[in-house]
């Protein structure tokens, strides 16, 4: 009975070495903490230019920051997030002029296809509900490639490294899912 009390401190200060000494020591633990960007490309084609951009060129462009949040067609919820990514506008300057006339082809690997026209690159015309899923006039909108959520890179899970997503300066704000790209590697003017 009286080793009891010194003995237990050994053991937890021992228990505590351990602990503290091996998750110092492992390299893989201590950044495993910290995801790694994915790696991908993204493709801008308007007719005969075409620009190939990777992670680091997208996220040296001047980035959008703001909240986003999400229906899918069953009803579920996803989000509210903190979204960071570059203004969609801001990509298709890169590849040249674009107008009224033309639509925008945002394509993912999957074999999935969402057509934006000019106003809804701009941030116009999307139907936009409150946190109810009651529908709300809509705030200013901004269309962005994403490739943070919540601080971090986004994962494949998520739709990463680049997804589309309708961002909004205040939270809150619900926009359709079937618009949220994921996995986007091909953006077409048409
Ligand atoms: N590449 C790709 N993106 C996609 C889809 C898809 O099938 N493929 N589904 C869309 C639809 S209809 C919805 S509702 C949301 C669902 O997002 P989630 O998978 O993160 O829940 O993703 C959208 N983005
Ligand atoms: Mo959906």
């Amino acid at each position: 009975m009286k080793w009891s009390i010194p003995v237990l401190c050994l053991c937890l200060l021992a228990g505590a070495c351990i602990c503290g000494c091996t998750g110092n020591a492992d390299p893989v633990q201590a950044t495993s903490a910290i995801p790694e960007p994915l790696p991908g490309n993204l493709t801008i084609i308007n007719g005969d230019t075409e620009i190939v951009l990777n992670w680091d060129a997208i996220t040296a462009l001047p980035a959008f920051e703001g909240y986003g949040y999400a229906v899918s067609t069953v009803g579920i919820k996803y989000g509210p997030y903190e979204v960071k990514g570059v203004a969609l506008t801001d990509l298709i300057a890169l590849a040249g002029d674009f107008g009224t006339e033309n639509n925008t082809w945002i394509s993912a690997p999957d074999g999935y296809l969402w057509v934006f026209d000019y106003e809804q690159v701009q941030g116009e015309g999307f139907i936009t509900f409150d946190d109810g899923l009651k529908e709300v006039p809509s705030p200013p909108l901004t269309v962005i490639i994403m490739y943070e959520q919540d601080g971090l890179p986004l994962s494949y899970i998520d739709g990463g490294p680049f997804r589309m997503a309708i961002a909004t300066d205040t939270p809150g704000v619900i926009t359709e899912g079937s618009s949220w790209v994921k996995w986007v590697d091909k953006i077409e003017i048409k």
